[in-house]
């Protein structure tokens, strides 16, 4: 039996057949579904249309799934630890191989440029401090996600690691800086006090010059050092060997501004497990509100061991704190 199939329906027929994406192909086979005229002799395309509409359902389906994987990995990166800490420079200059070094992350690390596509996180700790790594895609001239930008601006400082295996270190540096800066991402070696520019933001950065086991790495870095030293502070590492890296450790904790704070229930044990972190210059209130936001109210007062003295001190609750101080707070 001849179908009689209306001309929309053969319009429609020719712009499913030109439609890029899975997404519009199924529309339209869901237009010409409607279009179609319901009776015995338009079974058999009835049928396959159907068919057509549930494969490319599934297409649709699986492409979310990924999409929202790929996006999941690399354009939010829920904070955890101490502080986050973002990775950026040239292509190949040893980023995940750094990362690898001082966290418990697996990144891909390969001899050609643009391995990483993704934001990779990793746990570094320093001493008894968990501080959050997170590995980017390689900034270049030719070469910058829109999202990496956006992610470096909401992070609370930064790794820019130099590579000192390569004689154009510095025009790798001077590209990722410009770029960043170009998308409202400054990298700076001190905060300024006064910063009332909204638009953008500035970053607390380290230099990492790498691949310090390198032939004529030492040759390189004294010319780094020459031309950034005033503009960064400089610690010089290799992934390879493990040089520098326990000094990387501290200068990142350094780059975070913030200190660490035991805590101790009165009568009860001092807790050294795990630090309270706070940034420079909190107080007793501050670390009263991280510990329990009921004590915001309920604190009176606090016992403070400060330095190697083994004698309590009683302060007010808007006593400022010193790194590893340790505090009893009383709430009577
Ligand atoms: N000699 C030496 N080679 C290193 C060191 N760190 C990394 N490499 C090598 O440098 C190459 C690039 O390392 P990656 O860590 O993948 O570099 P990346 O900056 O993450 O590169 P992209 O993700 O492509 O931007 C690899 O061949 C590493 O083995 C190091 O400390 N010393
Ligand atoms: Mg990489």
């Amino acid at each position: 039996m001849p179908a009689n199939l209306p001309p929309q329906y053969l319009k429609i027929e020719a712009e499913f057949r030109q439609a890029a994406t899975a997404g519009s192909r199924l529309e339209k086979l869901r237009e010409l579904y409607r279009l179609l005229p319901k009776h015995k002799g338009t079974e058999k395309l009835q049928s396959d249309l159907k068919q057509k509409m549930s494969e490319l359902r599934d297409e649709v389906e699986e492409g979310q799934k990924s999409i929202g994987k790929k996006s999941g990995l690399s354009r939010r990166v829920p904070r955890e630890g101490a502080g986050q800490v973002v990775l950026v420079g040239p292509p190949n200059a040893g980023k995940s191989a750094l990362l690898a070094s001082l966290s418990n992350a697996r990144p891909e690390i390969a001899s050609y440029p643009f391995t990483t596509r993704n934001a990779q996180p990793g746990i570094m700790t320093w001493e008894d401090v968990p501080i959050q790594l997170v590995d980017l895609p390689a900034i270049a001239t030719d070469f910058l996600e829109s999202w990496v930008p956006t992610l470096v601006r909401s992070a609370d400082a930064v790794l820019l690691v130099a590579d000192l295996a390569d004689d154009d270190f510095a025009d790798g540096l001077e590209a990722v800086l410009t770029l960043l800066a170009e998308r409202h991402a400054v990298l700076v070696k001190e905060l300024p006090y006064d910063d009332d520019d909204e638009s953008t933001r500035q970053l607390k950065t380290l230099l990492v010059a790498t691949k310090l086991d390198a032939e004529q790495a030492r040759d390189r870095l004294a010319i780094l050092e020459e031309w950034f030293q005033a503009r960064f502070p400089i610690v010089a590492v290799s992934a390879q060997t493990g040089e520098g890296l326990e000094t990387l450790r501290r200068a990142t904790y350094d780059l975070l501004g913030v200190i660490r704070i035991y805590t101790k229930a009165p009568g009860k044990p001092i807790d050294r497990t795990r630090p309270f972190t706070l940034p420079v210059g909190a107080s007793v209130l501050d670390l009263a509100r991280q510990v329990h936001k009921d004590l915001e109210h309920s604190l009176k007062f606090a016992r403070v061991w400060s330095g190697p003295s083994s004698e309590p001190r009683t302060v007010k609750r808007d006593h400022e704190l010193l790194d590893a101080d340790l505090v009893e707070l009383h709430t009577s």
